[in-house]
C-alpha cells in the first residue's frame, strides 16, 4: 500500500457525541425523541441525509419546506460548531497523530475522506492540517456514503489507485463504500458494526504504518 485515506469523525476524533447532542436538542424541537441507539445510523451520514433520517422517524418527511429544512440543518450546524469550540489537540483518538507523525517522516501521503463540511475547521482545532495532502471537499459529492465516491477523490487527490490504498472507517457506510472502489479496509471499533472490513482494531495504537506498507 501507497496511501492512506482517513474518515475524520470517530476515526480520528470523537465529534458523535457532539452531532448528538445538537441533533437531539433540534429533534426535540419538532417533537421528535431520538436515543444513542438511532445516532448510530447518522455517522458518516452528511448533515441533509440525517435530518430526513430524523424526520422519517416521525412521518415528517414531507411536512417541510426545502427553505425550512435548510434552516433546521443550518440550526443544528451552529449548535455543532459551538460545541466544537473546545476541540483541542488531546481530543484526537489514541495513536493517530503519532501514526500521521510516521507517514509524514516516511513520506506516505494522508487525505480526507469525510462528509463533514467542519472537517477542515475541526482538523484546525486539533492542529493536524499540515498532515493531510488532501480533503475531499463534501459539496462536490453527488453521492454520500456508501456511494465510494469520496473516496475515490481521495485516493485521486494523493495521485493513487484506490487498490494501492487503506482506508480507515469506523462506520458502516464508510465501509461499504471504501470496499466498493476496492481499497484496504480497516474499521475502527467494534467489528459488528464493521461488516466486510478487512481488518477491525481498537484505536490506531494497535496499528503500525510498517505492517500496512507491506499489504
Ligand atoms: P457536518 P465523517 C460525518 O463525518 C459524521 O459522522 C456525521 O454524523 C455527520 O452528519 C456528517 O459528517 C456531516 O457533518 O454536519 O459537520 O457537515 O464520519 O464522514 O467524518
Ligand atoms: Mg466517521
Amino acid at each position: 500500500m501507497k496511501g492512506f485515506v482517513f474518515d475524520l469523525d470517530g476515526v480520528i476524533t470523537d465529534t458523535a457525541k457532539y452531532h448528538y447532542i445538537a441533533w437531539k436538542q433540534l429533534a426535540a424541537e419538532i417533537g421528535i425523541t431520538i436515543d444513542e441507539a438511532f445516532n448510530e445510523q447518522l455517522k458518516g451520514i452528511s448533515r441533509q441525509d440525517s435530518l430526513a433520517r430524523i424526520l422519517a422517524q416521525d412521518d415528517k418527511l414531507d411536512v417541510y419546506s426545502d427553505l425550512e429544512l435548510n434552516r433546521m440543518a443550518e440550526k443544528k450546524n451552529q449548535h455543532y460548531v459551538a460545541l466544537l469550540e473546545t476541540l483541542a489537540p488531546e481530543d484526537v483518538l489514541p495513536g493517530v497523530r503519532e501514526f500521521l507523525e510516521n507517514a509524514h517522516e516516511v513520506g506516505i501521503p494522508c487525505a480526507i475522506a469525510s462528509a463533514s463540511k467542519n472537517a477542515p475547521y475541526i482538523l484546525d482545532k486539533l492542529q493536524i492540517s499540515d498532515y493531510f495532502s488532501g480533503i475531499v471537499d463534501p459539496t462536490t459529492l453527488t453521492k454520500g456514503k456508501p456511494d465510494p465516491e469520496i473516496f475515490i477523490k481521495a485516493a485521486e487527490l494523493i495521485n493513487l489507485k484506490p487498490e494501492e490504498v487503506v482506508g480507515f472507517e469506523d462506520a458502516q457506510a464508510g465501509i461499504d463504500g471504501i470496499k466498493d472502489c476496492g481499497m484496504y479496509a480497516v474499521g475502527i471499533g467494534a467489528a459488528e458494526q464493521l461488516k466486510g472490513a478487512d481488518r477491525v482494531v481498537n484505536d490506531f495504537s494497535e496499528l503500525t504504518i510498517e505492517e500496512l506498507l507491506c499489504l
